[in-house]
């Protein structure tokens, strides 16, 4: 464990520095997590990597999604050469959330803090626009930026086709192919990777994400798996999600267990990932346009006229009814809409009171 470990490498800004300020007079320590088990985490300081608890009332105290997360940067005590208490969680800057399997509508922070979201595709079999799609909506709803990455550009067989076709639903983030099995091949993905950037891998099992990550790190950390030859996905492989200090600075997420992933987001992030139809819908003759009889729809118009391409109506269509299925709440947004409603009826029920009713 080195003496001395460089936070700012890994991400801590100014404004991180800041918020840890109230709390560094009392001897407590500013560090980030790397690793979540159940109720333990790994995380890094100043003084390297130690093993750290959350104080009880940090967990009664906080809704589940407040807890700490891979990313997070907390106030910590450190109690022994090696271990820490988690006293508090810094406020995020950007997050990751699913829904959380088999429980309905909670959030599920899957990682905290990521400014560039790397969203890797194979280029074999599995290459599938309408995925790419997912995960841009899921970057918007993070807050963080997105590029695509396209790996295994070795077995692809026309490399000029396929970036069209990505670059086609990327909308602002950039397109690079790279192959994961060379150390020449990764070359186009290194620009996105800079000290104090924290950058996320996302993406389907079997895309080569560790792979990737393996080479940036210049050792076998993670475990690559053996896909299938018949439909190139790969089987899931039990790791944790870990952010991992690259040696150039900077720091990497891998994410397994991502392979299912049900969508957290809103309108707005779905919005901004298919910025083509918002545009259009605005466009509507009504503003609560269906976009399917209804008259003067600038949306069918654009869909018959072929200006709008289907596959990308149709993959909106999908990803919008299942963010309407679910749509995120916080309690906090939740009230605000009912005290808004509220406010609406008691001012018409004024109104209705000097008017004498
Ligand atoms: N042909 C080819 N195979 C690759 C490339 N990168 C990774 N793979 C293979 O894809 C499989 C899955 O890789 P892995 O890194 O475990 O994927 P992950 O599930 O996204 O972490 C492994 O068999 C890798 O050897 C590449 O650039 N080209
Ligand atoms: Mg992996
Ligand atoms: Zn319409």
């Amino acid at each position: 464990m080195p003496d001395f470990f460089d936070l700012t490498a890994i991400g801590a800004t100014d404004a991180v520095i800041a918020a840890f300020q109230p709390y560094e007079t009392r001897g407590l320590l500013l560090g980030r997590v790397s690793v979540v088990y159940s109720d333990r985490y790994r995380i890094y300081t100043v003084r390297g990597e130690m093993h750290a608890e959350a104080i009880g009332a940090l967990l009664y105290r906080s809704e589940r999604s407040d807890w700490p997360a891979v990313g997070d940067w907390v106030v910590v005590e450190p109690v022994g050469a090696n271990e820490a208490m988690i006293h508090a969680v810094l406020p995020r800057r950007t997050m990751f959330s699913r829904r959380a399997a088999g429980d309905g509508e909670r959030e599920q922070v899957i990682a905290a803090n990521i400014d560039l979201a790397l969203i890797v595709c194979g280029l074999d079999q599995d290459f599938n626009l309408r995925r790419i799609e997912r995960y841009l909506t899921l970057a918007h709803a993070s807050g963080a930026d997105a590029a695509i990455v396209l790996n295994k550009s070795d077995v692809c067989a026309d490399l000029g086709a396929c970036l069209a076709e990505a670059a086609r639903v990327a909308g602002r983030a950039p397109v690079v192919a790279i192959t994961a099995r060379s150390p020449e091949g990764i070359e186009p993905v290194l620009r996105f990777l800079q000290p104090g950037l924290t950058v996320a891998l996302l993406g389907s099992s079997g895309v080569g994400k560790s792979t990737l990550v393996n080479r940036l790190l210049g050792v076998e950390r993670q475990p690559v798996q053996e896909v299938r030859e018949s439909d190139s996905r790969g089987r899931h492989t039990t790791t944790y999600r870990e952010l991992l200090p690259l040696p150039q600075g900077g720091a990497l997420i891998d994410t397994p267990g991502m392979r299912e992933l049900q969508l957290w987001a809103d309108q707005d992030s779905l919005d901004a990932a298919f910025a083509e139809i918002a545009v259009l819908a605005a466009q509507c003759r009504f503003r609560d346009c269906s976009h399917i009889v209804d008259e003067g729809c600038a949306v069918r118009a654009a869909l018959e006229a072929g200006e709008l391409d289907a596959s990308r109506w149709e993959s909106y269509r999908k990803l919008r009814a299942e963010i309407a299925w679910h749509t995120p709440q916080t309690d906090v947004q939740a009230a605000q809409a009912q005290k808004k409603k509220w406010k609406a009826i008691h001012k018409a029920m004024r109104v209705d009171h000097k008017r004498g009713l």
